[in-house]
């Protein structure tokens, strides 16, 4: 039975009207019920399968001070609509302007508002339709508008939850979460201020905003089938990454999202986790990007919406999981979890194991590269999460790829850990787990010594660039406006792949590496170096000495993954600094040091954008700080909160 009230100032003039446009609509199943008196919509009753019976009504708008307003126009609409998707057109087809607010005193104005009489007939034979009510009320500001919704559950209160009675029921809840924000993350006793606690507040309250719950299929290409084929229909508790760009699921940046929420709240992230467990085929896959009905699919582009059965994303989720097995308290319940996920993990695995291998043993490969080479500087890796990081310029079957692998050794230690705690057989993945962190092979297999770093490898060649294609001119006659098309100036041949930065830093991220390797150190000194990968607000994820740094992908497709700070790989960063400031070795200072400096300035650029923007963002700009990208984006940058609280 939550209530919106909504405060609205003017912008400093004192004649201007705002509608507010209130939608409450059905998807397919259950009823709806106006409430009228004269023009205005007063409430709605009504059921639904999720909600059952509830009454959401709109009180009259009152002034700042809980006063009555003098004067405000009511319309509203009652329309039919072919689905949720199509709500925006059927309202915009109903508006006209043949309405005149005329408020005692004042003069008569002509506003926009929507007509029931303009409405498109509902088709009465097209089933599932969407039944819309819509409250539009138009009204000088400032003001304060109040909705109520309650459900039919709660009948135990006197009075409807609005005016002191919400400010007082709100002031308690606000009061809780406080003291539970700081009993998890301990800002105050850190001594960050009063408004940075504020901002971390909002980073954590704005993920928990997005979880959603979505149904449906995806729409999903099998090496098995000629044709695109719907997957079964099932249900998904997911965070998103924005909420208002891509509030949808994606694989990887769950793990990141549920080791925030699997602090805030063990039993939800075990939840979340479960539900995209179950979302895996009978091969062991799990759909990368899940754009799960109509309404989510009208928002992405046709190219994106076939999810591909070879497609892979990193398993983050063991992130997640290693974080819950850390947790305290862990009894019968979290065990009796744990076997229940068991089958699921262990076909997960198996698929990374089974589809994902590389040329050679203890090796991994991101299957499904772009394969058009002409177009793009280097085909992206939408798999890898690092979509056009830098990787072999001809994708062939010879690549290997470092980020997979130490993914892979991070699966099979936790496949390992939970098989322990659960007495089934470990060793297959204990073996993995030795071999896989074994630093000879890991240097054997991706030491570059020629570039002093750790690298992918295969058919690869520096010397590519993008060029205007030359296409024959017919004098007088217009002819195709010339294309970039990529040319190589050398062959490409098998060799390590000149790239520095988060691929290359994924031994050290991941804490494969030893304490008391070399390699810890030349890492550490590429991460300090401000040629390289150090700015004042995070590590780049690509070295300003890199061939691709800041380079476009094509015409119209700007560096992403080529320089900008992302925070998901900062976070790793600062917490195996963490673990490497804890290990006896020749790198424990200056692990510890470094340590100090990024969080100091990962905090610092993330709050000064904030309140520059009101926003926390996709990416930040690593020559100035700014953030950018799609905003607001509290997925994995409200990590950031674990940065403030240390907890790695
Ligand atoms: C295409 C746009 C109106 C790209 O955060 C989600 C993913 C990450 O998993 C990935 O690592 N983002 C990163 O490189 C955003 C992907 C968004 C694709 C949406 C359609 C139309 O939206």
């Amino acid at each position: 039975m939550p209530s919106v009230p909504l405060s609205l100032q003017s912008g400093g003039d004192s004649t201007a009207l705002l509608s507010l446009l209130f939608y409450v609509a059905t998807d397919g199943q259950g009823t709806l019920q106006p409430h009228l008196e004269s023009t205005r919509l007063v409430s709605v009753t009504g059921t639904s399968e999720e909600l059952g019976h509830f009454n959401i009504t709109f009180h009259k708008p009152t002034t700042e001070t809980g006063e009555p307003l003098s004067y405000a126009s009511y319309n509203h609409l009652d329309a039919r609509s072919p689905g949720l998707h199509h709500l925006t057109d059927v309202v915009k087809s109903s508006l006209s302007n043949r309405f005149v607010y005329a408020a005692p005193g004042g003069p008569k104005r002509r506003y926009f508002a929507v007509d029931t009489d303009r409405a498109p007939p509902g088709e009465p034979d097209q089933a599932p339709q969407s039944h819309l009510l819509l409250h539009q009320v138009t009204l000088p500001l400032p003001c304060r508008v109040e909705v109520t919704f309650e459900s039919g559950s709660f009948a135990a209160r006197p009075g409807p939850l609005v005016g002191a009675v919400l400010s007082e029921e709100l002031a308690g809840h606000v009061a809780a979460f406080e003291q539970r924000f700081e009993e998890t993350f301990s800002l105050a006793r850190k001594g960050f201020p009063a408004q940075q606690q504020r901002f971390a507040q909002a980073a954590l309250s704005n993920m928990l905003g997005g979880l959603g719950y979505f149904h449906g299929h995806s729409i999903v290409q099998s090496a098995h089938s000629p044709h695109p084929l719907p997957y079964p229909e099932g249900p998904l508790f997911t965070a998103v990454p924005s909420r208002s760009f891509f509030p949808r699921g994606f694989l990887w940046d769950e793990g990141f999202h549920q080791l925030l929420l699997a602090r805030w709240d063990p039993a939800l992230s075990r939840e979340v986790i479960a539900h995209w467990l179950d979302l895996m085929n009978v091969e062991g896959w799990i759909p990368r990007e899940q754009i799960l009905d109509d309404e989510a699919r009208a928002k992405v582009p046709p190219e994106f919406i076939l999810q591909h059965n070879e497609a892979a994303n990193p398993p983050t989720l063991f992130l997640a999981l290693q974080q819950l097995l850390r947790e305290p308290g862990q009894g019968p319940a979290e065990l009796a979890y744990l076997r229940r996920l068991f089958p699921r993990l262990r076909t997960w695995y198996q698929w990374y194991n089974a589809t994902q291998a590389g040329p050679l043993p203890y090796t991994f490969r991101w299957r499904g590269r772009d394969q058009d080479t002409d177009l793009f500087l280097n085909p992206k890796t939408l798999t890898s999460g690092l979509d056009d990081y830098p990787r072999a310029s001809h994708p062939s079957p010879a690549e290997r790829h470092l980020d997979l692998r130490c993914w892979m050794a991070l699966a099979s230690g936790v496949m390992a850990e939970v098989a322990e705690r659960l007495g089934e057989p470990a060793a297959e993945y204990r073996h993995m787990q030795r071999a896989l962190t074994d630093n000879a092979r890991l240097e054997q297999q991706h030491w570059a010594e020629r570039l002093g770093t750790f690298a992918d490898y295969g058919n690869h060649s520096q010397a590519v660039g993008l060029e205007r294609e030359k296409v024959a001119v017919v004098p007088g006659q217009p002819g195709p406006a010339p294309r970039l098309v990529r040319v190589v100036r050398k062959p490409p041949k098998l060799q390590f792949v000149g790239a520095l930065g988060y691929v290359s830093l994924f031994p050290l991220l991941l804490q494969l590496l030893r304490p008391d390797s070399p390699h810890l150190g030349s890492l550490l000194g590429d991460m300090r170096s401000e040629e390289k990968l150090w700015t004042p607000y995070g590590l780049r994820s690509l070295a300003r000495t890199s061939p691709l740094y800041m380079r476009h992908n094509t015409e119209h497709d700007p560096p992403y993954w080529r320089g900008p700070i992302w925070i998901n790989m900062n976070y790793l960063a600062v917490r195996a600094l963490h673990h490497y400031a804890r290990q006896e070795g020749p790198y424990r200072q200056q692990a510890a040091a470094l340590y100090q400096e990024l969080r100091a300035n990962l905090i610092a650029n993330l709050y000064r954008q904030y309140l520059a923007s009101g926003y926390l963002w996709e990416q930040y700009s690593d020559s100035t700080g700014q953030g950018q990208g799609c905003y607001p984006f509290t997925g994995w940058s409200a990590l950031v909160v674990l940065v403030m609280a240390e907890e790695y």
